[in-house]
């Protein structure tokens, strides 16, 4: 560390030089964030020095976390779902699994989960000392849920469906999933961390959130989809009783107890994420996801009027194509099994797929 610090203008330009190093949003098609909502930056920004870890401190950010989680509980079908606000879908999906872990009880428990599912479940079932299943994925990439219902067993401690997969953009059959955990009393936890800002705005999308009477936990986030900053994810459980099943005394805080994972988590993202929801509303969310939609398919169609096959149908807003070499400067990603993945999140607009398709198309050989 310096002895003697650095003027603001030192200090600020070489922090604009570094910021000026990364990839601008305008070619990055790899990503499930995007740049954040107006809204939520300025809502962020009002809460920057507020804590959720000590809630007693600041009631009133609290406040504002049992809305969003009210908010997103009714979305999926569930106003009285509870849950908190986490840092993203890993640590969502490390907390599902612990639950239902403790839940069960069992000495040598396993996860049921699909080949596709993301790799923050290998850090979990690392964390836990979890055995992992994997569930083959059928054609469509979606898991096959016939030979799911094969590996549950007494020490199964969790089945987990994704509804909207990092790599293919497909949902998982979650009704079959949810009548399985129902039949051999599972909990299912549902990944829903980019398909849940999607889902509940198409026209039509298969089902996966708490209509489904087995389903016991929801992952998502709004720092995907929901155009919040980051960090921001959501895990909401259908029992109250759930989430209790981790608490821990905190005796020196404003509150008693606490079940999250981070001590000290911050209220920012969380109004980013809440404002995001009350400015647009459902009607605006529609929108918007209408329009990634409608850039997907003009995607699809586009590379495949230049003889580059589409690899799925998605449900949501992510692309993959048998292709394996894309023009600089754009930013892409490839697929465990070598595809070409394109994510058409918001700053993904109409003018960057043309643009994109046209240096495609000249770069067709
Ligand atoms: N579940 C699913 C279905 C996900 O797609 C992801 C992340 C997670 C859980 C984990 O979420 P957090 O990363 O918030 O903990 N999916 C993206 C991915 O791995 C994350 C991402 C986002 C990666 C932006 C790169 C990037 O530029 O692709």
């Amino acid at each position: 560390m310096r002895e003697k610090g650095q003027s603001i203008d030192h200090l600020f330009s070489f922090l604009a030089a570094k910021r000026e190093e990364d990839i601008s949003h305008d070619y990055i098609l790899s990503s499930m964030c995007t740049v954040p909502h107006p809204v939520a930056s300025r809502a962020h920004t009002l809460f920057l020095e507020t804590n959720l870890g000590d809630p007693g401190l600041f009631p009133g950010t609290a406040s504002l976390e049992s809305l969003l989680v009210e908010r997103l509980g009714a979305l999926f079908s569930h106003p009285s779902a509870c849950g908190y606000a986490t840092s993203g879908g890993t640590e969502s999906n490390i907390q599902a699994l612990r639950i239902a872990k403790k839940l069960l009880g069992a000495s040598n428990p396993n996860v049921v989960l699909p080949q596709s599912a993301h790799f923050s479940f290998q850090k979990a079932c690392d964390i836990l000392g979890l055995e992992m299943r994997k569930v083959p994925l059928d054609g469509e990439c979606r898991m096959d849920a016939s030979k799911a219902s094969d590996l549950v067993d007494r020490d199964t401690c969790a089945l987990v469906g994704v509804a909207g997969t990092t790599e293919y953009g497909v949902v998982d059959p979650i009704r079959e999933l949810s009548a399985i955990a129902l039949d051999h009393g599972t909990f299912l936890h549902v990944d829903a961390a980019f398909g849940g800002m999607v889902l509940p705005f198409l026209e039509e999308a298969p089902p996966f959130d708490f209509s489904l009477p087995g389903v016991s936990s929801i992952a998502v986030d709004p720092h995907k989809m929901g155009m919040s900053t980051i960090p921001a994810g959501v895990l909401l459980l259908r029992e109250k009783s759930a989430l209790s099943s981790l608490a821990v005394d905190t005796p020196y805080l404003s509150v008693k107890q606490e079940y999250t994972l981070s001590g000290t988590r911050p209220g920012g993202p969380v109004a980013g994420a809440l404002a995001v929801l009350e400015y647009l509303g459902r009607e605006g969310m529609r929108d918007i996801v209408a329009g990634c939609m409608k850039n997907t398919q003009r995607l699809i169609d586009g590379m495949e009027a230049f003889g580059i096959p589409r690899v799925v149908t998605p449900d949501v807003n992510v692309a993959t194509f048998a292709r394996t070499r894309i023009p600089p400067p754009w930013k892409v990603s490839w697929t465990r099994t070598g595809h070409l993945r394109i994510v058409c999140m918001p700053h993904v607009h109409a003018g960057v797929v043309e643009s994109f398709l046209k240096d495609i198309g000249e770069n067709n050989a």
